[in-house]
């Protein structure tokens, strides 16, 4: 007999839905969900392998106490207790805040709510974060700034039917496939497609345009394009002067961008950015799609809002197939987002600064709460760094691979007196770790993930945790520990979560049944909202950013020539504990490569596949050199997944100031060969 369990994908943002079939309490395989109203039947490769690292040998399945450097398995009770108890003294001894959550992005909703809340109703401090800090910080802290709300502006169906999608800084058929399908079909009905990408990356070999231009280089570029569309009278006046408020000020800054000025800096021909910018604001349903390229530099924030200026000055935003699409990374990153996995905020983005909010969530939790600020992930680290931080307790992320400038964070972590890692394999973070509890995957529980669309869907149990107790059930057992209860049931947490929150008051289990609910959802009997700001910004006008150019941290030079660059596959995710346990996800790419133009590999004599030593200021490492012509000379390019190669040894923990994002996207390199 088999038993079908419709679940939601634990890998991308998009949110693809799927049944696991499982016999005999074991999952079998992995069938499409043609009803899932976002993938409707389809699935990438990561997703028809899903339930392999579920049932993997190499699953953690005891807690594991480290004593003299060595782990020894303990049982629930005796790590539990030893972890309540360090936790105890680290607070007694140093106060709250020398304590940190970090919440993961690949946990449910209900976990994430509950670890916020344990981090400031059972600890009693603010330093709550997680992943999103090195994704899209900047599309929170830039999107609110311009619109009032830092999620995705339209919905997935709406894509098939534009006239123009823009994509920039986004990598959609290998990083959010389903959504990559979405993009051939509205290609497929006569769109025209725009991508700048300093690669050329399978999306630009069918676009109309392919702006090349350097990593680190959007906002001359942007602002390049605003400055032809206001200058050819291409703009949306009516928009602007109806909807939204600075433009004379974007304009004063903008006026002196014209193409030809920044062809040196963007290494892009003037009169391919003046066909782009045509295309984008003529086209009468046109939108953008941005990712990492866009939010993973030091000026991360202001990138966001000049993708903002551009959308609101032709005036496709705020309706029907217009728009802005940040595409977020994790399964649930929004979600962890939305439920206030945050250092300043609640649910639902409530301050923890606003004294009306916390003194609901007070009377609520029946406790004081901490109404300081708490440390972001960028900060705990410099901090652990500095011997400021002493414990952290880290669920399902692992900062030592994905982190920039891996031996700072090496140093960071080695600085705590207390480390405690929830895994479900032993990552190089967990390895750090002095006690590391065995968490439960995603077919091992009930709960809900928010998708890139700001969806929220089921995730249900498929089969009992391998360790015996879900994340959420660990937290709660060590929150018990601290002498404060908190109730595990997904569906309990989750009316919870929509009792506290206005804008998911309409949020349960019972309605996100069929095909989920999008938010914001904020009564009991609303049916969701698949477009914001229709007729009105959440701030009430949108705002312009007059942005000027400011190059990367780290800019290439005489001692290092190269620009380097990182991003991710198709074949693999993250920090690859989960798809290098896939055999077919492995052999079709095995190991680190560093991507360059055939003219910089001629002029060091570097062969095809050739080992080459690639350097920055903080490390080095030995990969093959893979040659290619889709890569601009003067760049380099590797992915981040493997972690017998660590391409985060090279990265830059230079961050946005704002926002706190690090900079994975543009260093100064060079290469040797081997
Ligand atoms: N297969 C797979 N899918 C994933 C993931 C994975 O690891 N593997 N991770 C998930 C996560 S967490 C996230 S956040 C998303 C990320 O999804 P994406 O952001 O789409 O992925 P990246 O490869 O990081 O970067 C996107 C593109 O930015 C380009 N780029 C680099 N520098 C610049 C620049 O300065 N300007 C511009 N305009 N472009 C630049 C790169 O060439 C790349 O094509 O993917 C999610 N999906
Ligand atoms: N060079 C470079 N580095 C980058 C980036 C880049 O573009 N370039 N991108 C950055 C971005 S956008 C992101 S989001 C981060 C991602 O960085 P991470 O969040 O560290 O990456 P993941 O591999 O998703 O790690 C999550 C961990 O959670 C574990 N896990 C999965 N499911 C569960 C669960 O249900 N419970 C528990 N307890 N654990 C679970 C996995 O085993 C894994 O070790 O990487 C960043 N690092
Ligand atoms: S596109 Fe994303 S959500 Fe869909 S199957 Fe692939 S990894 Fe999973
Ligand atoms: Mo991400």
């Amino acid at each position: 007999m088999i038993k079908r369990v419709l679940t939601t994908c634990p890998y991308c943002g998009v949110g693809c839905g799927f049944y696991l079939d499982v016999r005999d309490g074991r999952i079998v395989g992995v069938i499409p969900s043609r009803s899932n109203s976002v993938a409707k039947g389809h699935l990438c490769v990561k997703g028809w392998h899903a339930h392999e690292p579920v049932q993997h040998p190499d699953r953690l399945t005891k807690p594991l106490i480290k004593k003299n450097g060595v782990f020894k398995e303990a049982s629930w009770d005796t790590a539990l207790d030893y972890v309540a108890r360090r936790l105890k003294e680290i607070k007694a001894k140093y106060g709250p805040d020398a304590l940190a959550v970090c919440t993961s992005a690949r946990c449910t909703n209900e976990e994430n709510f509950l670890m916020m809340k344990f981090a400031r109703a059972a600890l009693g401090t603010n330093n709550v974060d997680h992943c999103a800090r090195t994704c899209h910080s900047a599309t929170v802290s830039g999107l609110n700034q311009s619109f009032g709300s830092g999620a995705s502006t339209n919905s997935y169906d709406e894509l098939p039917r534009m006239d123009c999608i823009l994509i920039i800084g986004s990598n959609p058929t290998e990083a959010h496939p389903i959504v990559g399908w979405r993009v051939r079909s509205a290609i497929d009905n006569g769109a025209k497609i725009i991508v700048c990408d300093p690669r050329r990356i399978l999306s630009a070999e069918s676009a109309d345009i392919h702006i090349q231009h350097y990593p680190g280089t959007d906002i001359p570029l942007i602002n390049a394009m605003i400055n032809f569309i206001v200058s050819e009278n291409l703009h949306a006046q009516d928009f602007i002067r109806e909807r939204t408020e600075g433009f004379d000020e974007l304009w004063r800054i903008v006026k002196d961008y014209t193409p030809e000025s920044v062809q040196a800096i963007t290494g892009v021909e003037a009169a391919l950015i003046k066909r782009a910018a045509k295309l984008y604001a003529t086209s009468k349903q046109s939108c953008i799609m941005y990712s990492l390229g866009i939010t993973e530099h030091t000026v991360g924030t202001d990138n966001v809002m000049s993708i903002a200026n551009l959308a609101m000055v032709t005036g496709h935003v705020g309706r029907e197939f217009s728009g802005v699409y940040p595409m977020r990374g994790q399964n649930n990153v929004q979600g962890a987002c939305d439920m206030g996995a945050l250092p300043d905020v609640y649910s639902g983005y409530q301050p923890v600064t606003d004294a009306a909010v916390r003194r609901k969530f007070e009377k609520a939790w029946a406790v004081s709460l901490p109404s300081k600020k708490g440390l972001t992930l960028t900060d705990m680290m410099t901090k652990a760094v500095e011997g400021d931080m002493k414990c952290f307790y880290i669920i399902g992320e692992d900062q030592v691979r994905t982190d920039p400038d891996t031996h700072m964070i090496e140093r960071a972590l080695a600085n705590l007196e207390f480390l405690v890692v929830q895994e479900i394999f032993l990552s190089e973070t967990a390895k750090k770790a002095d006690v590391i509890l065995p968490g439960a995957s995603y077919a091992e529980k009930d709960g809900t993930f928010t998708c890139a669309e700001r969806r929220f869907q089921r995730v249900r149990r498929a089969i009992e945790p391998l360790a015996g107790k879900t994340d959420g059930e660990i937290i709660c057992e060590i929150s018990k520990r601290l002498g404060y209860e908190m109730e595990s049931a997904p569906s309990k947490v989750c009316d919870e979560m929509s009792a506290l929150t206005p804008m998911f008051t309409g949020v349960s289990f019972q309605r996100l049944e069929a095909n989920g609910l999008q938010w914001p959802v904020p009564a009991k009997n609303h049916p969701g909202t698949p477009i914001v700001h229709l007729g009105k910004f959440k701030r009430g006008r949108g705002k312009f950013a007059p942005l000027n150019h400011k190059p990367p941290a780290e800019v290439p030079d005489h001692e290092y020539p190269f620009i380097l660059s990182t991003g991710r596959m198709l074949f693999h995710y993250n920090s690859g504990t989960m798809t290098k346990r896939v055999p077919d996800l492995l052999r079709e790419c095995p190991s680190n490569f560093v991507q360059l133009n055939p003219a910089d590999a001629k002029e060091r004599g570097i062969g095809k596949r050739q080992n080459v030593r690639v350097k920055t200021r903080r490390g080095e490492l030995v990969a093959p050199a893979e040659i290619t012509d889709k890569i601009k000379k003067g760049v380099l390019w590797m992915p981040f997944h493997f972690s017998d190669e660590p391409t985060n040894v090279l990265t830059n923990s230079a961050f946005d100031p704002v926002c706190k994002i690090g900079e994975y996207k543009a260093c100064a390199a060079r290469i040797e060969k081997v």
